[in-house]
């Protein structure tokens, strides 16, 4: 069975202050050809179709258009709910939407329902996992405790046994947004630690045939039968050697994987991080190739140019990011406040705040307990007010 799978569109996002809606739609428009060039028995996607809970009008009807299109195609589809979808938004009219062979998967009640699909080698059951609010969803799932891993375990565990009732040889495919342990982050996807943990391990999803993930938005292979395809746009400069990618998977008669190709996503600007002095940038032949990029300059002038946008615009005209990381000079070699912050998450930075402020006293367990609850606190008030809660 040849899958093609592919995740977090983000349909309504904008990238610094350029719509992207027509590169969404080009994107939309290349997945239905590759869906008949490549003769796709079923359309994967791993959450995350809209950018936010509330989405503009014509993210709603370029989805709209995406779903006539898919169901024209007469192509299965599985789609799932990511993190930045209101699962119970995106779920309205799934009942309908399922008539035409679109399978809205928003709701953790459905989690052990797969959508069964046959072939010339016998069925393949095809399980949609929504995105997991661990403080939402732990009391339905009956998970031994909060956390990502509790929840997804419950879920996986449901998953299993629906699988073990089914006939042996039955071939199995997970969609789920998580962040898997070994996978690599960008800037672009929102955080969703909880409990201080983001992660789970892949052993998580033991037992079928082929996990098509969804969140992080570079495309990675963490094992043969467990992939992320990343998402079709880069979303932040952080993504600029991306290369942006469907997964085609020819699933075999045994469950196997037995080819993997990723087929490339339109570009509609390519991305260019550029660095040195403003006159540099502006003489250096080498950089001719990014004059039409979407640019992010970062200038190392130890004082800051006059009109650096303007003039950098006369020749890069699409720089849409401009940031200032002086050369030091002598003794000066503190790093700037972002580099300092780089790569930290928001509970170690304020597990160093509290530190410094207390003379070098880092915290102790139960200090830890109740900052990281603080921490998940807001996080679950901003996920129940997203579901209307
Ligand atoms: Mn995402």
């Amino acid at each position: 069975m040849r899958l093609l799978h592919t995740s977090d569109w983000h349909l309504g996002r904008s990238f610094h202050r350029v719509g992207l809606l027509d590169a969404q739609a080009a994107f939309l428009e290349h997945l239905v050809a590759t869906v008949h060039e490549h003769r796709v028995d079923a359309v994967l996607v791993a959450g995350d179709v809209y950018d936010r809970a509330v989405p503009p009008l014509p993210a709603v009807e370029l989805f709209d258009t995406a779903l006539h299109r898919l169901a024209d195609a007469g192509v299965p589809t599985v789609m799932i709910s990511g993190n930045h979808d209101s699962a119970r938004r995106l779920g309205v009219g799934a009942g309908l939407i399922e008539r035409a062979g679109i399978h809205l998967r928003t709701d953790p009640a459905g989690i052990g329902t797969p959508v069964v699909l046959t072939d010339a080698h016998g069925e393949v059951a095809l399980y949609g996992l929504p995105y997991l609010e661990p403080a939402l969803v732990r009391d339905q799932l009956g998970a031994a405790k909060a956390g990502h891993e509790a929840v997804l375990t419950a879920a996986m565990d449901r998953v299993r046994a629906d699988l073990a009732r089914r006939p042996a040889g039955t071939r199995s495919v997970v969609l789920a947004h998580a962040f898997v342990a070994g996978g690599a982050p960008s800037d672009s996807e929102r955080d969703i630690t909880v409990g201080g943990v983001a992660a789970v391990p892949t052993g998580i999803f033991d037992g079928v045939d082929y996990v098509a993930l969804g969140h992080l938005h570079g495309s990675q292979t963490l094992a043969p039968r467990v992939r992320y395809s990343g998402s079709p746009l880069a979303y932040s400069f952080s993504e600029a050697d991306h290369r942006k990618t469907m997964w085609l998977i020819d699933l075999g008669p045994d469950g196997a994987v037995d080819t993997a190709e990723r087929l490339d996503c339109p570009v509609p600007r390519p991305l260019a991080r550029i660095r040195g002095r403003l006159d540099d940038l502006l003489d250096d032949p080498a950089l001719t190739p990014h004059e039409q990029s979407w640019v992010e300059a970062t200038l190392t002038d130890p004082a800051r140019p006059a009109e650096p946008m303007a003039r950098l615009t006369a020749r890069f005209p699409h720089t849409l990011n401009l940031v200032f990381d002086p050369e030091r000079t002598g003794s000066d070699t503190g790093a700037s406040y972002a580099q300092r912050l780089r790569d930290r998450t928001d509970q170690q930075i304020a597990e160093d705040f509290v530190a410094h402020v207390r003379g070098g006293a880092t915290l102790d367990g139960p200090e830890r307990t109740v900052l990281y609850g603080a921490f998940d606190d807001v996080r679950v008030d901003t996920a129940e007010r997203e579901v209307g809660r």
